[in-house]
Formats: structure tokens, sequence, C-alpha cells
């Protein structure tokens, strides 16, 4: 028997490839990760192909608009005051030096431009400033997206009335490692954020982290909580963890590259409409890698020389990879 008749269920039709559903059982999840890597990155290539044209890769830049000391102690992050990172604590930017590093974006190539603030929630003032920001990278002509932390559902309806077109809210892990990860908020305050996001008619980007030493049946439990949500998120970012000295996760084991690539494509086989980010991690992850993960499915990157506080490859970089693989920024 083949693997492709192992693996397939005995129903299987030719037109449930690619179908959107929201039903996905744990079962399922763990089958896809459980594939042959070739026969993996076969279903997840089939799926991309329906619903994206390959060549073509969203291209957004991340711009942290108030960095460090942050209230909240995720392991990961550099910013969490919890850790003695060395990154001193800023305040939120000005308008308009957003609006340059916007502009500078949009001059590069970016196409979304994505702001982010290393708060628990927003204050109503600062929020003020924020939809500020959101107007005037709109009337550039860039889509724009927000992660400033938690949102009651009035404030979610302001940033949409701004224009707002992305917000940015990870669900980061399993439902059952969140607690080793983060002890200062609970996975359903995630899930009320996005509820009211989704709400507020603002699209959805919500993945998260692997590499903290999770296993591999709470990356199953990872997608299955995205796969599961009411609506697909319109974008999934998946990262890998990025270590840096001082958080609590630097020096967790190393995840192995091809456990990465398995996780993007089962996102793109499990959300088959949403992009697909291959975010944090690029810098240390080689060209050949990348590739790998554009194959399975990955259609979105974060482009220029810095993340938000950690390095990122440079536009120079990217353009060339972009040449060498045959691929093309995607048009808005
Ligand atoms: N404070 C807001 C929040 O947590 O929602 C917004 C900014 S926060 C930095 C955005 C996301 O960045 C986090 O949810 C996490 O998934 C990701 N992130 C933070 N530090 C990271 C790291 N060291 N490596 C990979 N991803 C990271
Ligand atoms: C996401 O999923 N990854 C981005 C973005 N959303 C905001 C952030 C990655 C941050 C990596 C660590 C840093 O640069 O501080
Ligand atoms: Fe704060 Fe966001 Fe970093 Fe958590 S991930 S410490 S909420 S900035």
């Amino acid at each position: 028997m083949t693997v492709a008749a192992q693996v397939l269920p005995r129903d299987f039709k030719v037109h449930d490839v690619g179908a959107v559903r929201s039903d996905w059982t744990r079962e399922e999840i763990r089958a896809l990760f459980a594939l042959p890597f070739p026969e993996l990155l076969f279903q997840a290539a089939t799926v991309h192909r329906i619903h994206f044209d390959p060549r073509e890769v969203q291209v957004s830049t991340l711009l942290s608009i108030k960095t460090g000391g942050c209230p909240e102690d995720c392991g990961y992050c550099p910013q969490s005051a919890h850790h003695d990172t060395k990154l001193p604590a800023e305040k939120l930017m000005e308008v308009e030096k957003v609006l340059a590093e916007a502009r500078a974006a949009k001059d590069s190539g970016a196409t979304r431009f994505c702001m982010g603030a290393a708060w628990r929630s927003p204050k109503d003032r600062d929020l003020d400033a924020v939809c500020a920001m959101v107007e005037g990278v709109k009337a550039m002509g860039l889509e724009s997206c927000a992660t400033l932390g938690m949102l009651t559902p009035d404030q979610a309806q302001r940033l949409k009335r701004s224009g707002l077109d992305y917000y940015n809210h990870n669900l980061d892990t399993s439902p059952e490692f969140y607690g080793n990860i983060i002890s200062t908020r609970i996975y359903a305050d995630r899930l009320n954020t996005l509820s009211s996001v989704r709400e507020a008619g603002i699209n959805v980007c919500c993945g998260g982290i692997v590499g903290m030493g999770e296993s591999a049946e709470d990356r199953v439990g990872m997608i299955h909580a995205l796969a599961t949500l009411p609506s697909h998120p319109e974008s999934v970012p998946i990262n890998m963890l990025v270590q840096v000295e001082g958080t609590p996760l630097k020096g967790a084991a190393k995840l192995d590259q091809f456990d990465f690539v398995r996780t993007v494509a089962v996102a793109r086989i499990t959300m088959p409409k949403s992009m697909v980010r291959l975010s944090a991690g690029r810098e240390e992850m080689s060209d050949e890698t990348q590739a790998l993960c554009f194959i399975a499915g990955a259609n979105s990157i974060f482009y220029g020389a810095k993340l938000l506080t950690t390095p990122n490859p440079g536009e120079d970089h990217d353009q060339a990879l972009f040449q060498r693989l045959g691929m093309v920024p995607m048009p808005v």
C-alpha cells in the first residue's frame, strides 16, 4: 500500500483537500506530524497551491513602538521587567517618528507595517497615539497591524475605527504548557482578546513559538488550539524561539529544524486559507531551512534587519534569497 493510502481517511475525497474546517481533532493533527517528512511536505505543498500562488511571499516590517519594562513574565521575552536582559525600558515613540519608520519600510518594499508594544494592555490615552499611528500608516497605502497586549471590546472597536487591518495576539503554545511559560495571565485571557478583535471586525494574526522546551504533543496542542478557533486567524506566525541572555528560556534545548518545518506544514494543512508566517528565528536559520518552510506552505515573513528587539536577516539578504528561489513579494 502507498503511504498516501495508509494516511488518508477511508472516505477521503479530492475536494476535501484544502477545505476550511474548525473541527480538527488532536488525533488528526498528531497523525499529520507523524507523517514521513517528504509526504507531509507534499500534502502541505498541495494544499498551499489550492489557495495561493506558491511563488508569492507577503512581506511585513515590524517596529517596537514601546520597548521593554513589560509587567508580564513571559519566559521567552527580552522585554519583560521580570528578567534581567539589559534592555532599557523606553516610552511610547512619537507618532511622527513611527511614521518616518513606516515610510522607510514602504520604500524598502514592505506592504504591511506591524507596531508592537511591551504592554500587558494599553491605557486609553496610549491608544489615542496608536490610533494616530494607524491612520498615518494607512494613509501611506500600507496595511496596518498592531500588537499591544490584551484589549477590551471597546479598545478593539476604537482600533477598528482608526483603520487597523490586523491585530497580532499569539496563543504561543498548547493550553497545558502555557503555565510553564507565563504566570501573569491565562490562556482564557488570550482567547477573550481574540474574540474582542474578531467581534470588532479586525483581521486576526495569531500563532505561537516553538523551541521553548515544549513536547511534540504541545506542538500538536498549539496547532489544534489555532485550527479550532471559531474562525481561523487570517495570519498565523510560527516563531522559532530567539534565545535571549537573561530570559528563563535561554539555554532551552534547540529544536530540530525539521520539527520547525513540520510545524509550518501542519499549520498550512489545517489552516489552508491563512497566511502562514515564517516568523522569528530566521537569523539563525539556514537559507535551505527557510526554503523548506516555503515548500511547506509558509507565505509570509518579517522583513528588515530587526524584529522587535532582536536581529532579523537584512533586506539585501532576503531580496537575494527571493531571487535565488524565484520567489516574489505578494502584492496587497
Ligand atoms: N506585549 C504584546 C503581547 O505579548 O501580546 C505584544 C508584543 S509581544 C513581543 C508579541 C509576540 O512576540 C509574543 O506573543 C511572542 O509570541 C513573540 N515573541 C516574544 N519574544 C520572542 C522570542 N524571544 N522569540 C520568539 N518570539 C517571541
Ligand atoms: C510574532 O508572532 N512575532 C513577532 C510579532 N508577532 C510581534 C515578534 C517576534 C519577537 C522576537 C523577539 C524580539 O525581537 O524582541
Ligand atoms: Fe510583555 Fe508581550 Fe513580552 Fe509578554 S511577550 S513580556 S506581554 S512584551
